[in-house]
């Protein structure tokens, strides 16, 4: 079991102390602790001896001002919290470590990339961009895939996301499209949505966001679980080895179980059921010793391909097809140890862009080069001080020297007479031409202008190379998702105005969307600055349904049990489901458990209403003929049995539970995803039936 290095299991066992009521000195009654537990003290380490009551001119007294330990408590107490990110507010994070493959120093010089199996220390911190640090796990929204890499020369951060494009081709526009998403000024809300007015807005005048958007309406933008989504760098890199020469860089992190996204009336419910799916998740898995795995994999390409390449490689709203260019895993990402402390590490580390190590450089890409003013800019409003390094989780991990002084919180300030240099005394750290980070020499002329080249303006041909990549189940959702967002837009002109831009990408999407808003009158296409292009090969990477796992591993069954359950069946279902990889819950009409059928006891990990089917990628109904006829009478039981079913996940049950299954309004032999749990190989087919994830095909009759 995985512990994190302070605290971990021992302190997730409850002892209660042994505390005494004992009357003080002035007759007061305040308790004590016993034995060895450590003394309370304020901050300055004066020991207190009463943190029950405040000091008061007689027992029902004003408090007196002179109480220090009560003023320092409240002080601090009042000035807990810093100001949120002003984007990916909420986020998680976990500790780590990056193995290298082979070295790279053909390609580059950055020490981490030199040695075969040399491990990295790393912080990763996911998040969602739009809602603010209490917002629910499950919005629609781009992830954050933020990743700090301590190598021995410096800390290099990756800020990406699990979508490789944005929204905008320029970062001054980055404070218009967040306000854009963000809740509306004068109302206060919406909430972590993009589904209103001022978002679609500013989208329909925006035309370079259509390929984002059409990665933003599809399911990647509601993932399972951190532990089964993409990561992208977005921009073209450089890497720069020992001679100087530059090779240009895209980074990919691709987890080791697949992909996989929930469905968005899931994702709505879970939303409600449990705010912190995502986080629970990574906490669960990591604690359990499931360690997620990504691999880092690079697209490497030269000037020529950029040359003679479809779209501009600086411009950020497009991608390059892993089909042209193939992504090669260089090395793996391990995730295997939660933070001590949330605040100290998750909330209060610092990524930026401008982190770069020696042998890795950026590119001219104008979001990337407005990104490496903001990030530093944001850090000293968030953490208060220049000093914001001195912080543990932002420190490098390596040996480092700097003159900086003073300031704000200053821990690490130089010792001795030295905070200059040169200097004749002969101390103190010098630079290194040779080790130290050189920019790589590329030759910039031209005018000084205010222009977007004309090399970005193609909005539309990969925004249609996304639509016709995803299989008919993933178009059917991202014209589902369209809809939904739209029919919450009031402003008519802006619901048109999108459709406009559909008819670029898709008629048929177009179509279906319209036609699910109830809009008759078809817009005319929106004007595109060069023709769309309808060659662009199909590619198959871009599905998450054609990536999805080759396993059932690191998912989670539900199995909702009953008093008389058959306690054998439910033991060999659970070796089934540990052999493959997964868990098993039990979802009991008591939390409490139930009294099997041999008068063994099955506990339950959550009560029927605590445990919806949502949160499960398959379900079980490990039911006896009384236990069916009881829980037909419980909403939330048929709810957990419909909803599964509608979200096309692979339903085991014991013939027992068809009563059940009938008030639920699910046919028991509907299709191929509901296996009755009879004969001996109904639990295999039931295994191999989930590593499917979805039974698609049933899509079509629920009809979501
Ligand atoms: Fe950003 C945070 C990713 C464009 C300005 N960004 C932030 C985080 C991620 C990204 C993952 C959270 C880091 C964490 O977990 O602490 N941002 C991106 C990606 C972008 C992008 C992949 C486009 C390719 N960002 C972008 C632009 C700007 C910013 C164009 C401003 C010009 N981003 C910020 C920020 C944040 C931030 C204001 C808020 C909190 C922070 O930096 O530390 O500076």
């Amino acid at each position: 079991m995985a512990k994190s290095s302070r605290g971990g299991a021992d302190q997730n066992t409850a002892t209660i102390h042994d505390l005494k009521l004992e009357r003080g000195e002035g007759g007061e009654l305040h308790q004590t602790a016993q034995g060895d537990t450590p003394v309370l003290t304020t901050a300055h380490g004066v020991p207190v001896s009463d943190d029950q009551n405040t000091l008061k001119a007689g027992p029902r007294g004003p408090a007196l001002i002179e109480d220090f330990h009560f003023r320092e408590k409240i002080f601090h107490f009042d000035h807990e919290r810093i100001p949120e990110r002003v984007v990916h507010a909420r986020g998680y994070g976990a500790h780590g470590y990056f193995e290298t493959y082979e070295s790279l120093a053909k390609y580059t010089r950055a020490d981490l990339f030199q040695r075969a199996g040399e491990k990295t220390p790393a912080f990763v911190r996911f998040s969602t961009v739009a809602g603010s640090k209490g917002s629910f796990d499950l919005a629609r929204d781009v992830r954050g895939f933020a990743v700090k890499l301590y190598t021995q020369e410096g800390n290099w951060d990756l800020v990406g996301n699990n979508i490789p494009v944005f929204f905008i081709q320029d970062a001054i526009k980055f404070p218009d499209i967040i306000h854009s998403v963000k809740p509306e000024p004068d109302r206060g809300f919406p909430q972590a949505q993009s589904a209103h007015d001022n978002f679609w807005d500013f989208i329909s005048l925006t035309p370079e966001s259509m390929h984002m958007i059409m990665w933003i309406m599809s399911d990647r933008a509601i993932p399972r679980s951190f532990r089964f989504m993409e990561g992208f760098g977005v921009h073209t890199f450089r890497l720069v080895n020992a001679e100087g020469q530059s090779t240009f860089v895209k980074f990919h992190w691709k987890p080791k179980l697949g992909l996989q996204s929930v469905v968005w009336n899931e994702a709505v419910k879970i939303n409600g059921a449990d705010p912190d799916f995502h986080r629970r998740d990574l906490w669960d898995s990591i604690q359990s010793g499931n360690f997620p795995e990504w691999e880092l994999c690079l697209q490497l390409f030269d000037q020529d391909f950029a040359d003679s390449f479809d779209f501009d490689v600086l411009d950020p709203t497009k991608i390059i097809p892993e089909e042209t260019l193939p992504a090669i895993p260089v090395g793996r990402l391990v995730l295997d140890r939660m933070p001590d402390n949330f605040f100290a590490e998750t909330e209060q580390v610092a990524f930026m862009t401008q982190n770069v190590v020696p042998g890795i450089d950026f590119s001219n890409d104008p979001l990337l080069q407005g990104r490496n003013f903001s990030y530093l800019d944001t850090q000293l409003k968030r953490l208060g001080s220049t000093n914001f390094t001195h912080i543990p989780i932002n420190a490098p991990k390596c040996p480092f020297h700097t003159f900086q002084q003073d300031g704000h919180m200053a821990m690490r300030n130089p010792t001795g007479r030295v905070n200059y240099q040169p200097n004749s005394w002969g101390a103190g750290p010098r630079e290194s031409p040779e080790r130290g980070f050189r920019t790589f020499a590329d030759t910039q002329e031209g005018p000084k202008v205010r222009l977007r080249a004309e090399s970005f303006a193609d909005h539309y041909s990969q925004a249609r190379q996304f639509f016709n990549s995803q299989t008919a189940h993933e178009q059917t959702h991202m014209a589902m998702a369209l809809t939904f967002e739209l029919s919450k837009v009031e402003t008519p002109a802006i619901r048109e105005r999108m459709l406009a831009h559909l008819l670029n990408i898709d008629e048929a999407l177009a179509a279906a969307v319209a036609d699910k808003l109830g809009i008759k009158d078809m817009p005319k296409p929106a004007d595109s600055a060069v023709p769309v292009r309808d060659d662009l090969a199909a590619s198959p990477a871009l599905s998450i349904i054609q990536r999805g796992p080759e396993s059932f591993k690191g998912r989670k069954v539900g199995v909702l049990v009953s008093n008389g359950a058959d306690a054998k069946l439910l033991k060999t279902l659970q070796s089934a489901i540990e052999k493959e990889g997964a868990i098993m819950e039990v979802i009991a009409p008591k939390v409490t458990g139930v009294e099997a059928a041999d008068g063994t006891m099955i506990a339950g990990k959550h009560m029927i209403d605590g445990g919806p089917s949502v949160l499960f990628d398959a379900v079980a109904l490990v039911l006896s003929a009384e236990g069916a006829e009881h829980l037909v009478g419980e909403a939330a039981a048929r709810d957990f049995v419909a909803d599964a079913f509608a979200h096309c996940k692979f339903i085991a049950f014991t013939p027992e539970a068809a009563p059940l299954l009938a008030k639920a309004g699910v046919q028991a032999d509907a299709d191929e995803g509901l296996i009755a749990l009879e004969g001996s190989k109904a639990i295999d087919t039931f295994i191999e039936s989930c590593r499917k994830l979805r039974l698609w095909a049933r899509e079509k009759s629920v009809k979501l």
